[in-house]
């Protein structure tokens, strides 16, 4: 078994906080995104999507996407939860998940790939417009977890869970997406300080 990745990257991030809350070690294999080492022809063939994380098991078989990762070691080693307990705390900590991911991740991946000179020749076309008004949702979405916050010590509820993996990430790539941190957040700066403080947060 090993994980494809790039270190730098936020995505891969994701699944090595993952792994290191469930003290799971998994070799892994860097590839150079930003050197076109995920448009080969043998990257290709390992994961269509030409995206980091990929796991590969000993029988070959690729898993991408990092919460189907994720999902996966949840499965093998189902302590600690960290994709919630129940059916009421799984549908909680996923409903959280996708929001942050799909509301929030993705608006930060968004106004980086857009607008950074740097990935000019990985997001083709760059759409300046396009980062710009990502901009502006993360904002927004930053004001909604610092609501959620305000009533609750993690995203999703009482416990950590992947939703506050996925939001540190990404609250962490803002830096790089040239997002400035708004204000008025107080709930998100507590909350940022305990996940950061975690062991995990270093993997
Ligand atoms: N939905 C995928 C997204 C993976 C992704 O976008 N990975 C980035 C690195 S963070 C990547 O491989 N980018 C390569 C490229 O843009 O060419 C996941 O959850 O793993």
């Amino acid at each position: 078994m090993r994980i494809i990745e790039t270190r730098g990257a936020p995505n891969p991030r994701r699944v090595r906080i993952f792994l290191a809350e469930k003290h799971i070690t998994v070799p892994f294999e860097e590839l150079d995104l930003m050197a076109g080492a995920l448009r080969t022809p043998q990257f290709t063939a390992i994961n269509p999507m030409q995206r980091v994380p990929v796991l590969v098991l000993d029988d070959g078989t690729a898993i991408s996407e990092s919460v189907a990762i994720c999902r996966y070691f949840e499965e093998v080693q189902p302590e600690p939860a960290l994709m919630g307990r129940g059916a009421l705390g799984r549908a909680l900590v996923e409903m959280w998940n996708r929001r942050v991911e799909l509301g929030f991740f993705a608006a930060v991946a968004a106004a980086f790939r857009h607008l950074h000179p740097k990935m000019a020749h990985l997001e083709v076309p760059q759409v300046a417009d396009w980062g710009e008004a990502n901009k502006a949702k993360v904002v927004e979405m930053l004001h909604i977890l610092d609501a959620t916050l305000a009533a609750s010590p993690f995203i999703a509820g009482e416990d950590y869970s992947i939703a506050d993996i996925t939001a540190l990430v990404a609250i962490d790539f803002m830096k790089a997406a040239r997002v400035d941190w708004p204000q008025g957040i107080d709930n998100v700066a507590r909350w940022h300080g305990e996940v950061s403080a975690r062991a995990s947060a270093q993997a």
